[in-house]
């Protein structure tokens, strides 16, 4: 009987050890490190610590304070929990944070240590004691994102060692809020999302030819009028009208000086510094609407509502009036931005208006300047040397390295990295946001399954693949790379959950390729982290766009045997595919799957068991023409060679994304091609895929002509149809159809007629041809 009591005791006491001590619940492994971006080092210890609504939280000075105050609302909004912040003095000796400077810290870099007892956050700057912060939230139970007070969920993070410090000063994103205006409440979210991933610059674009969108208290009318346009929401940004006179301006928006100073300060709280552009020489058309008189020819003008291109209403560069202008808005703008840069556009400047305006004409000539370009130069230098006096750096996108750059210049590259690599080599300062992995106004997914965008492909693999490093810089070039940034163009973002769908996930993405070292950059590694991160997008209600889990399909030509086979993939690597073909069961994807006729393929991608994305489903077509080898007039053009040969007889379609590997095309001229049959066969139709996208250039055929032959030398016309050119604001598929009556044939060509020159300029275009398919 003893001994049992005794056995009994030994287990209370063991019992009551086990659940006192420091959290046994959790074993973390080396998965369950998901911190984005990827930390320097990390050394995984055993056990663990769990916060408490008790757990102190000490500090040593008012900037590890405010550090301290965000872990705290972690847990507040999460748990409803007060946690305690006290001075050094009255660190317990168990169960705290506490927050310790470290004066070989660089800026921004800090160190984490986890104990059963304690963590340790040491940094030498706010922003250090600030990304400490950030990466317990990140150990830390996703739940901690939620608002909805979980229950039962222990607030553990493992021991462990983190040494970490960003690669890059500059880590930041640009809105643009003039093509669409977004309230003060949303700038302020995606604040706390540039923080949760510890970056530093929000460049605001606060100037477009859409809209002005900062209140400058000597000019009025830019918010008055140039903050206003009539509203066309409900058409295409390429397609709206010019307003008409009465029509009231009734979409738009913009931020009070008030507005402007409290965005500033939230953002310095987490460590971001905001950068405004103030829009010069072009994409004005909002401040001259306002003041006419700012423009060469001072007529007066509407704020578009829409795209307009090219805009020729830019600032005079002759008139002091305008200098005199830009120079009181950067004042009142210097006085609410306390950023070292300020930027000043310097894009896409159509200069017409200069070549026959007297004052520019005159300003040439007295300066000594030769061309347009050097008096843009001269416009750019001027401003410079008014922002340098007030001790602030001017920024700019690359074109304002056209006639020369300005002493002090910063440039920031966006036309790729061209012009940061020619800055750099100048010994002047840039920002890399190439248009080739930074434009998250770009497509992020197969184009078919994503939201009208402005066109491009940016899927999240190839923004982590961004290095604001370019290849065969000198050390010293390299030097000049103060880092890089995604821009959010916004003429296709008319809202803000569409905005947060083209920011997340790609802003992890970016994230990483700017703040950690370029040897833990790790794709697959990455693939599962990012899988953590979702579930934090998810619970803090952030629509992120789940693009990686969409499916598409490629296909491989086995010309023996005239079969395809089909693989199904989606970005992300070793995804658990399930497809059904024709309705039958659903099976895992392991292999391509071979066709011989036309298959209605559907698949969906699981995770968990569980259906993740959208459903694929697709009709591959088989024909006639299926892996009989077209012989082009005119071979396809190197830039778009689609899958080769085949291309055009692979039974696969191309997407609205024209570089999704299915397209082949001409520029500047007609597709004619020739396919042997192989024997007689009965033929009835013809279909030719197109693809229309004419923003960038790529035009409908004007005609197909389809010819047939008995024996491939005599060809007779079997039927042609014709479709003129027409403006077309969005980017189209189509299939030409060519019927005729039942023939014998042995050979087919196909005729189509490009459109071949601009239809309003100067300058070739495309001709993007998916299929030839034969019936
Ligand atoms: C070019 S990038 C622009 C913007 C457009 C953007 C669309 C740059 C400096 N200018 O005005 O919004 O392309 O992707």
């Amino acid at each position: 009987m003893l001994k049992k009591i005794k056995t009994c005791f030994l287990f209370i006491v063991c019992f009551l050890a086990y659940s006192c001590s420091s959290t046994p619940d959790k074993v973390f492994v080396e998965d369950d490190i998901n911190i984005i971006p990827k930390p320097e080092t990390v050394i995984l210890g055993s056990g663990n610590f769990k916060f408490r609504s008790s757990t102190y939280l000490v500090v040593e000075s008012e900037i590890q304070h405010e550090a301290a105050d965000i872990l705290a609302g972690f847990f507040q909004s999460a748990q409803e929990w007060q946690m305690n912040v006290v001075e050094e003095e009255a660190k317990p000796y168990s169960n705290y944070v506490e927050f310790v400077t470290k004066n070989t810290l660089a800026l921004d870099a800090y160190e984490l240590s986890v104990t059963g007892d304690g963590v340790s956050i040491f940094a030498n700057s706010p922003g250090g004691f600030l990304y400490g912060v950030q990466t317990i939230r990140q150990l830390l139970p996703v739940k901690i994102e939620s608002k909805n007070l979980p229950e039962n969920v222990s607030w553990v993070i493992p021991q462990i060692e983190i040494k970490d410090e960003p690669r890059f000063g500059w880590r930041g994103l640009m809105l643009d809020v003039s093509r669409h205006f977004f309230p003060k409440e949303y700038i302020k979210e995606v604040i706390d999302g540039l923080a949760m991933h510890k970056m530093n610059v929000l460049h605001f674009h606060l100037v477009d030819d859409q809209g002005w969108r900062i209140e400058i208290k000597k000019y009025p009318k830019l918010t008055e009028v140039g903050a206003w346009r009539v509203d066309h929401e409900d058409k295409h940004w390429n397609a709206r009208p010019a307003a008409q006179s009465g029509e009231e301006a009734t979409y738009g928006g913009f931020y009070t000086q008030e507005d402007i100073k409290e965005i500033v300060a939230y953002a310095a709280s987490k460590n971001i510094e905001v950068v405004p552009e103030i829009e010069m020489p072009a994409h004005v058309s909002s401040a001259v609407a306002a003041y006419p008189e700012l423009s060469c020819n001072e007529t007066q003008i509407q704020v578009p509502s829409g795209g307009v291109w090219p805009i020729t209403d830019i600032y005079c560069a002759g008139k002091d009036h305008t200098f005199d202008f830009l120079e009181n808005v950067l004042i009142e703008v210097m006085e609410l931005f306390p950023s070292q840069y300020i930027h000043i556009g310097g894009d896409e400047a159509t200069k017409t208006n200069w070549k026959t305006c007297g004052h520019c004409q005159a300003r040439m000539k007295n300066e000594g300047l030769k061309t347009e370009e050097e008096l843009q130069s001269y416009f750019i230098k001027r401003m410079e040397r008014f922002i340098s006096s007030k001790g602030r750096t001017l920024i700019g996108w690359d074109e304002i390295l056209e006639g020369g750059l300005a002493p002090g210049a910063t440039v920031m590259s966006w036309r790729g990295v061209k012009g940061g690599l020619e800055a750099a080599g100048e010994g002047h300062d840039v920002v890399m946001t190439p248009n080739s992995h930074c434009y998250f106004d770009h497509y992020q997914g197969p184009q078919d399954q994503e939201p009208l965008a402005i066109g491009g492909y940016l899927p999240l693999s190839k923004v982590y693949k961004f290095d604001p490093v370019v290849e065969g810089m000198t050390q010293e070039e390299a030097k000049h790379v103060l880092g890089g940034q995604a821009n959010l163009w916004s003429e296709y973002i008319p809202t803000t959950s569409h905005s947060q769908y083209m920011i997340y996930p790609r802003l992890a993405a970016l994230a990483e390729a700017v703040w950690s070292p370029k040897e833990n950059k790790d794709w697959n590694d990455f693939s599962r982290r990012i899988e953590s991160m979702f579930t934090r997008y998810g619970l803090r209600g952030i629509n992120y766009a789940k693009s990686a889990y969409l499916l598409s399909a490629d296909s491989q030509m086995d010309m023996e045997n005239k079969t395809v086979g089909i693989t199904l993939n989606n970005e992300l690597p070793n995804s658990d595919i399930r497809y059904s073909v024709n309705g039958s069961p659903m099976q895992k994807f392991e292999q391509p799957i071979k066709l011989t006729e036309t298959t209605t393929i559907k698949a969906l991608l699981y995770k968990n068991d569980e259906p993740a994305g959208k459903e694929f489903n697709k009709t591959i077509k088989f024909h006639q023409a299926v892996g009989k080898k077209p012989e082009f007039k005119t071979t396809y053009h190197k830039s778009y060679q689609g899958t080769g040969d085949y291309n055009l007889v692979n039974a696969l379609r191309g997407t609205k994304n024209f570089h999704d590997g299915q397209w082949q095309a001409w520029l500047g001229e007609d597709m004619e091609a020739t396919i042997d049959l192989g024997q007689s066969t009965e033929i009835s139709k013809v279909i030719v895929g197109a693809m229309e996208s004419q923003g960038p250039q790529i035009y409908f055929p004007t005609d197909i002509e389809v010819y047939l032959s008995k024996d491939g030398e005599a060809f007779e016309q079997a039927g042609k149809i014709n479709r003129p050119y027409a403006q077309n604001a969005s980017p189209e598929l189509k299939d030409f159809v060519v019927d005729f009556e039942k023939t014998e044939a042995s050979h087919v060509k196909v005729k189509a007629i490009g459109l071949k020159k601009h239809p309003l300029r100067d300058g070739s275009v495309w001709l993007f041809v998916d299929e030839i398919l034969v019936e």
